[in-house]
């Protein structure tokens, strides 16, 4: 196989996060920089891919997939906050407009709630939660992580079998009209939707993030035509906790286009491998050449903020099926966390899916600046 196309852009570096909040205490983020440069690092060093950079595709393939009001307010709430001389340093939401705020109200008085025009009511009209900051390169990174996936789908779309977007900010816990879980634009979901607008095919997305991927769930709840498969933590015990339960499965005319599989804490690697191949088998069944996958590496053993207990070698594993399946790869990166191991972890998937051996790297290989340190 040629070597395997990964696109790439420092510009996701000016969405520079020092903190997130969690249950109200400020904690280092996880969702920094540093995870992208390790994974640039070791696909680099390892030879047999090719850095690609992004081309800019505007905002109408955003807008086929967001409410205009996320885009806006993604674009001006740095400048607004900074206005109210908020968000010194980050801007995180506050107050949220909860279902239970509306309980017993029409669904037409819930249409005529508006959003407000205070910049802390904004943040949380648009938002799921508190663990998302955002900072002054947010909207300009967030942006380019969208071009990212874009690009990625135009190698695949101009003939690629595999090629790999290195998204950040990641995407699938943002919805149409909600930004949340690190994530403000679904990467993923746009490039599905572009995928499919462009060839008239269906489209699987497969999600491989241990969190459920609740934005995307819900961009194509009544969509037949984008298949949704993802395994994931129990929503019972894990972000994002109020979806990704099996009982989902879409409705409309996306009834039984949603498959979820919550898999329980400590999950390890053959129970989740046969949570993929379940996956794959639905995949098989639906009609369409192109697969999005929504890749994460917080299902490993030692994610800081994962629960699951899958290894390295199994993520070779993983691509290898995937690739099986015989259907062209859009890969985009999503979480992952535990950072020591990101770039081992990247170029094992990718080993797999090109159909490449896993060769792992031998304590106290790779450079000083990013893929493994010595164990
Ligand atoms: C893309 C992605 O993986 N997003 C994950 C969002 C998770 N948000 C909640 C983070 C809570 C972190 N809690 C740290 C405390 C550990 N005991
Ligand atoms: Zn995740």
């Amino acid at each position: 196989m040629p070597p395997m196309k990964v696109v790439y852009t420092p510009r996701h570096l000016v969405h520079d996060v020092t903190y997130e909040t969690y249950l109200g205490v400020q904690v280092p983020a996880n969702e920094v920089a540093e995870r992208a440069e390790r994974i640039r690092a070791a696909l680099e060093a390892d030879g047999g891919s090719e850095l690609v950079e992004p081309t800019e595709h505007g905002e109408a393939p955003i807008l086929a997939v967001h409410d205009a009001g996320l885009v806006r307010f993604v674009g001006e709430a740095w400048a607004a906050a900074r206005r109210e001389n908020l968000g010194r340093t980050a801007l995180i939401a506050d107050t949220y407009p909860v279902r239970a705020m509306f309980e017993g109200m029409s669904e037409a008085a819930i249409a005529r709630l508006r959003e407000p025009r205070a910049v802390g009511g904004r943040t949380g009209w648009w938002g799921l939660d508190s663990s998302n900051p955002l900072v002054p390169g947010t909207a300009e990174a967030a942006r380019w992580a969208v071009d990212v996936a874009l690009t990625t789908a135009d190698l695949v779309l101009a003939g690629e079998a595999a090629a790999y977007g290195l998204c950040r900010p990641p995407g699938h816990h943002a919805g149409r009209s909600m930004a949340g879980g690190y994530c403000f634009f679904n990467n993923a979901a746009i490039a599905a939707e572009d995928i499919t607008t462009r060839t008239g095919e269906r489209v699987a997305i497969l999600d491989v993030d241990i969190h459920h991927g609740n934005g995307t769930q819900q961009i194509f709840w009544r969509r037949g035509d984008v298949l949704y498969a993802s395994i994931h933590a129990d929503p019972a015990d894990l972000y994002p906790f109020f979806v990704g339960y099996a009982d989902e499965t879409g409705e409309g005319e996306g009834e039984g286009a949603t498959f979820n599989q919550p898999l329980p804490a400590g999950t390890g690697d053959a129970a989740y491998l046969d949570a993929v191949d379940r996956a794959l088998d639905r995949i098989a069944g639906t009609s369409g050449s192109i697969v999005v996958v929504s890749l994460g590496f917080d299902t490993f053993a030692q994610d800081p903020i994962g629960t699951f207990a899958v290894t390295t070698a199994a993520y070779h594993e993983i691509g290898r099926r995937v690739a099986a399946l015989g259907r062209r790869l859009v890969i985009l990166q999503e979480g992952g966390y535990h950072r020591p191991s990101l770039g081992e972890n990247a170029r094992a998937w990718l080993r797999g899916a090109e159909g490449r051996p896993h060769d792992p790297i031998p304590a106290g290989g790779f450079g000083p600046d990013g893929a493994r340190m010595p164990a």
